[in-house]
């Protein structure tokens, strides 16, 4: 049976601050029906695509904070989205702040079937950034102040034929997240991003960001015989500017789609999952050539955390 599909990634251009979650909905249904009216089966969202990047502001906890959370999935905003998808028939991937009804907030992404149906969930484990308002900074990076490390793990779902995964931003830049998923024998991997141009401890590295973007994620597909469908919010947001740069990469590590705007934008690739196995029985055949007992010290404990975490 053919594993062959096209897949969509749906890059979002800025949403400011006081855009409602209603109009970014909105942008989102019109690429689902443009994915759709391209063949694809599947449209790939970016992280926390109802909001702007609100980790930039130093807000105080409590309910200024907790406006930008969704505390239930669907919910009154989301549901068109949802009722798009059972509609065209199409699955999606969404990435949103998500406060769960015992307190805890996270940086989420959840894979939705073509019936409009929640599929599975990942919560955000490589969490960047920093804790404190650092008023140096031209903007700040919150995420470690106002996210929990994910508590799921990287697990895969059963979606479209196929082992689909997800990751988020940070995440991409860890081989230890493509490897966990590609043990679970992900075979494509959906993930969306914030990434500012502009990295304040290192800002001589800026220039290097969409370079280092596309080989993580070149990267973490070929090492582990994945797809790859990275995802961006871009442009110019609320005085920060976002990478853009959305790709669609092969198990081969080859990049087969690439956005090229900083806006709104869809590009699309046929995806064969049965590909996947050009690289994993071979060079990367993890049963007959990884060393786990060589790698011990990636999975030793870390010695220092801070006492909040
Ligand atoms: N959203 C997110 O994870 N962004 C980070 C920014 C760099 S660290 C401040 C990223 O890895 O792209």
């Amino acid at each position: 049976m053919s594993r062959k599909f096209t897949v969509a990634a749906a890059q979002l251009g800025p949403i400011a601050r006081d855009e409602p979650r209603s109009s970014a909905v909105a942008r989102l249904c019109a690429m689902m029906k443009d994915a759709k009216a391209r063949g694809a089966s599947l449209v790939v969202f970016p992280e926390l695509a109802l909001t702007t990047f609100f980790p930039r502001w130093f807000i105080e906890a409590g309910p200024e904070l907790d406006r930008w959370f969704e505390t239930e999935m669907p919910n009154d905003a989301t549901a068109p989205l949802f009722d798009l998808a059972r509609e065209l028939q199409i699955g999606f991937h969404l990435g949103y702040a998500e406060l769960t009804p015992d307190g805890h907030h996270y940086n989420t992404a959840i894979l939705v079937g073509p019936d409009g149906e929640i599929v599975g969930k990942y919560r955000k484990i490589h969490l960047p950034g920093h804790w404190e308002n650092e008023e140096w900074r031209p903007f700040q990076h919150l995420e470690k102040r106002y996210f929990e490390k994910g508590d799921l793990g990287w697990p895969v779902f059963d979606m479209l034929g196929g082992k689909l995964g997800m990751c988020i931003c940070n995440d991409r830049r860890w081989p230890e997240t493509w490897r966990v998923l590609g043990l679970g024998g992900a075979e494509l991997v959906c993930l969306g991003y914030n990434t500012p141009i502009h990295f304040a401890p290192a800002p001589e590295h800026d220039h290097l960001q969409y370079f280092h973007n596309e080989l993580s994620v070149m990267a973490g597909c070929y090492q582990n015989g994945t797809w790859g469908v990275a995802v961006a919010k871009a442009g110019l947001e609320e005085g920060s500017v976002l990478i853009g740069g959305s790709l669609i990469v092969a198990p081969t590590g080859e990049i087969v789609a690439r956005a090229s705007t900083s806006g709104d934008e869809v590009i699309c690739a046929e995806v064969d999952l049965d590909r996947c196995a050009e690289i994993r029985a071979n060079v990367f055949n993890f049963e007959e050539h990884r060393e786990p007992q060589d790698y011990l010290p990636i999975t030793a404990p870390k010695t220092k955390r801070r006492a909040a975490e």
